[in-house]
């Protein structure tokens, strides 16, 4: 079995066929135009534009949206954590919580599906916290200073082989690959 993973992050890409491949599941990148609506809610921005793509490139059609949420900040970036990244940056992030005690945040994955005409959204959330200063070279973006509960190090310390073990991402698509695996092949 192959899905069609439309991203331009080839991090997320890599993940992504890592997550997949103990179920047998191959990824490949389709180069589509995605319509990103404005949701604070990453499972709406995927499904809207899952829903968009499906009827025209078909299915096995996969559209993931991840935001990261910061309780502190009212739920800053949320879905505009890319863009953030790309403007202020982790420094900018850090400095928005300087002195701030309460770091708590969660990382919201939303991978939707297109199957015979239908849109099927798998969710992966991770709770965690913001670090003080970034740690470790593993993942991207803000794997640095996001720390899972419970885990005392960040995503990127942590490395690729634990975090596509316990991540976000890897909730959302084992969850999308058990019902590939079952439910849609009955
Ligand atoms: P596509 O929309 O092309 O798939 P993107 O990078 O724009 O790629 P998102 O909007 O879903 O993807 O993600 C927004 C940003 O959130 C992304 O650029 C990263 O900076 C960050 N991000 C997403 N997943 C992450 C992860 O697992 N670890 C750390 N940062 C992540
Ligand atoms: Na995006």
């Amino acid at each position: 079995m192959r899905i069609r993973l439309v991203t331009n992050n080839p991090h997320k890409l890599a993940e992504v066929s890592q997550i997949l491949a103990p179920y047998g599941i191959e990824v490949e990148r389709l180069g589509a135009e995605k319509v990103e609506v404005q949701h604070d809610d990453v499972a709406e921005i995927a499904k809207k534009a899952a829903e968009n793509l499906c009827v025209r490139y078909g299915d096995y059609v996969v559209v993931e949206d991840t935001g990261l949420y910061i309780e502190a900040l009212g739920g800053f970036p949320g879905p505009y954590a890319e863009y953030v990244y790309r403007t202020i940056g982790l420094s900018g992030v850090l400095k928005l919580l300087e002195g701030v005690a309460n770091r708590r945040a969660v990382f919201r994955c939303a991978a939707a599906l297109c199957l015979g005409g239908r849109v099927e959204v798998f969710l992966g959330e991770v709770r965690g916290t913001i670090a003080q200063v970034p740690r470790g070279i593993g993942g991207f973006g803000y794997d640095p200073i996001f720390v899972p509960e419970g885990l005392g190090r960040t995503y990127a310390e942590l490395g690729d082989d634990v975090k596509n073990k316990i991540s976000h991402r890897a909730q959302a698509f084992s969850k999308l690959a058990t019902w590939l695996t079952t439910t849609a092949s009955k």
